[in-house]
C-alpha cells in the first residue's frame, strides 16, 4: 500500500460526497462570478447570479462551456487568477483553429497529482515501481502530468517520452520497468519494434502493466494486448482543458474512477443539452471543482460515455465513467450513417487474422460516399493464396455490415503499411471535399 489510498474519502458515502460537492458547487459559481470577467458576462447574459445556485440539482440552471469559448477567448481570457499565479502552462496542438492554451496555479498541480496519484494506486503502483513515461513531454499533458504522478506514489519515472523506440526498450530492460505508460497505438508500435528484437515483454522484461489512454481504444485491443503481452492494459482518461490525464480504472478494470471531490461529472444529450439519467449514453460534461487559474463550469468534453453511479467491487464510492469510445465530433456520416471509429476498431478486433493496425479513409465518387477500411492482416495470413484472402475479405465487410449498417469496402494490407504513430493515433482520413 502506498501513501495515496484514503479510504475516508475514496469509499466516502455517496450522500456525504455529493454534500461536499455541492459545497464547492456554491463557492465556484462565486469564485468564478468575480473572478473573471467571462463567467461574470456569461452568467448576467443567462440571467444567473451566484446566488440562485443553492444545490446539485441548480447546475442545470448554468451555461455550458465549450473549446470554442477558450479559443474565443485565447490566451488567457477566461483565467481566474492574476498571471503572476500561474506557474505552469499547457496548450493543445491546435491542430484546427486557435490552440487552447491551460493555466496551473501550483495547488492546481498538487490536485492534478492527487488525482493521478490516487488512481495509479487504485491500480496498484507504489513505491516498488518503475514507470516508463512514454507519453510526450512538452505542451501535452500526458509526459508531465504521468511523471508527477508516479513521483507523487513514490515510484521511479523514466521520463523517455515518446519516440526512439528501441532505445526505450533497452531502458526498459536495463532499469527493469515495471509500468508502462503511452498510447495504446504507441504501445503496438513498440510490441512490433520488441518482436523484431527477438525478444518478448513476459521473458525479457518486468513490464506487469501499461496505463494507456490519450486516444479511444477497444474492449477487444485491451484483450488482444493482455493475451499477446502477458500484462494488464488500464484505461486512463483525462483532456487538457481539466488538466491533463487524472482518472484511471481499479484492477478491477471495470469503468474509470471519476474523483468526485476534485470534479463533478454529468451525461447530457448532445443535441437537446438535456442531462441524461445514469446508465445513458451521452457526452460528457465536467465541472471543476477546485481549480483555482482556469476553472471550468459544465465544460462539454464532447467524449461520448455512460456514468455508473454504483460503488465499484474496489469499495470505491465515486462515479465511473464507461470507456469512451468517440466522440462527438469523430462521428463520421458516410451516406448519410454515423459511424463512429471505435465500432469498427471492435468488429475488426475480433476476427482473430486481422492485426491491430487499421485507417478508415472516406472518398466521394460522384455523389456518394465511400468508406474503405484498409486493415492490416498477420504475414502468415498475407502469405496465404488470393482466394484466402479474397474470403477473409469477404469475412471482415460482412461483419462491418452487421453493426455499422453501412458497406465498407475492405482492404487487406501486409504488416507494417498502415503509418504507425508516436502519440494519438491518426484512424481516419478524410479525402471528401466538402
Ligand atoms: O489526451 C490527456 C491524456 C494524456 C489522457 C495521457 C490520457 C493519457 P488532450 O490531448 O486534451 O488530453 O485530449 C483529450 O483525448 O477528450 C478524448 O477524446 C481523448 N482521450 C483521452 N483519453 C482517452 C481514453 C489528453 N482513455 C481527448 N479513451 C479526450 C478514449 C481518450 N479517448
Amino acid at each position: 500500500m502506498t501513501d495515496y489510498w484514503d479510504p475516508l474519502i475514496e469509499r466516502m458515502p455517496v450522500d456525504e460526497l455529493k454534500k461536499v460537492q455541492e459545497e464547492k458547487l456554491v463557492q465556484l459559481v462565486h469564485y468564478v462570478y468575480n473572478h473573471s470577467i467571462f463567467y461574470r458576462k456569461r452568467f448576467d447574459k443567462a440571467g444567473i447570479s451566484p446566488d440562485d445556485i443553492n444545490s446539485l440539482a441548480d447546475i442545470t440552471r448554468l451555461p455550458f462551456t465549450t473549446k470554442q469559448d477558450l479559443r474565443d477567448t485565447y490566451p488567457t481570457g477566461m483565467f481566474c487568477v492574476p498571471k503572476k499565479m500561474v506557474v505552469r502552462y499547457h496548450a493543445s496542438s491546435g491542430t484546427t483553429g486557435k490552440p487552447t492554451v491551460v493555466g496551473y496555479t501550483q495547488n492546481d498541480i498538487n490536485e492534478w497529482t492527487i488525482s493521478l496519484a490516487r488512481a495509479l494506486t487504485s491500480i496498484g503502483i507504489g513505491r516498488e515501481d518503475v514507470v516508463q513515461v512514454g507519453y510526450g513531454y512538452g505542451l501535452f499533458t500526458g509526459g508531465l502530468g504521468l511523471h508527477y504522478g508516479a513521483e507523487m506514489v513514490g515510484a521511479s519515472a523514466i521520463p523517455t517520452s515518446s519516440g526512439n523506440t528501441e532505445r526505450q526498450i533497452e531502458l526498459m530492460q536495463d532499469l527493469g520497468s515495471t509500468v508502462i505508460a503511452c498510447t495504446p497505438s504507441y504501445f503496438l508500435h513498440m510490441s512490433e519494434v520488441v518482436n523484431k528484437l527477438g525478444i518478448n515483454f513476459k521473458d525479457d522484461t518486468e513490464l506487469k502493466c501499461g496505463v494507456f489512454g490519450a486516444e479511444p481504444w477497444s474492449q477487444e485491443m485491451r484483450q488482444r494486448i493482455e493475451k499477446q503481452t502477458g500484462i494488464k492494459a488500464y484505461d486512463i482518461f483525462g483532456t487538457s482543458e481539466i488538466s491533463g490525464p487524472l482518472f484511471t480504472e481499479c484492477t478491477y478494470q471495470d469503468g474509470i474512477h471519476i474523483w468526485a471531490d476534485q470534479f463533478l461529472i454529468e451525461v447530457i444529450d448532445p443535441k437537446s443539452g438535456e442531462q441524461l439519467p445514469d446508465g445513458e449514453r451521452g457526452e460528457l460534461v465536467v465541472t471543476t471543482l477546485v481549480k483555482e487559474a482556469l476553472p471550468l463550469i459544465r465544460y462539454r468534453i464532447g467524449d461520448l460515455t455512460v456514468i455508473n453511479s454504483e460503488p465499484c467491487k474496489c469499495g470505491r464510492t465515486h462515479p465511473r465513467i464507461m470507456r469512451i469510445l468517440g466522440r462527438t465530433d469523430d462521428m463520421i456520416i458516410v451516406r448519410g450513417i454515423n459511424v463512429f471509429p471505435g465500432q469498427v476498431e471492435a468488429v475488426l478486433l475480433t476476427i482473430p487474422e486481422v492485426a491491430e493496425h487499421y485507417q478508415l479513409i472516406i472518398d466521394r465518387k460522384g455523389e456518394l460516399d465511400t468508406l474503405t477500411v484498409q486493415v492490416e492482416v498477420t504475414k502468415d495470413v498475407f502469405s496465404d493464396k488470393i482466394s484466402d484472402l479474397m474470403r477473409l475479405e469477404n469475412k471482415v465487410g460482412k461483419s462491418l455490415k452487421t453493426v455499422l449498417n453501412l458497406s465498407a469496402k475492405v482492404e487487406l494490407v501486409e504488416p507494417g503499411t498502415i503509418p504507425r504513430s508516436m502519440g494519438k493515433a491518426q484512424r481516419v482520413i478524410d479525402k471528401r471535399k466538402i
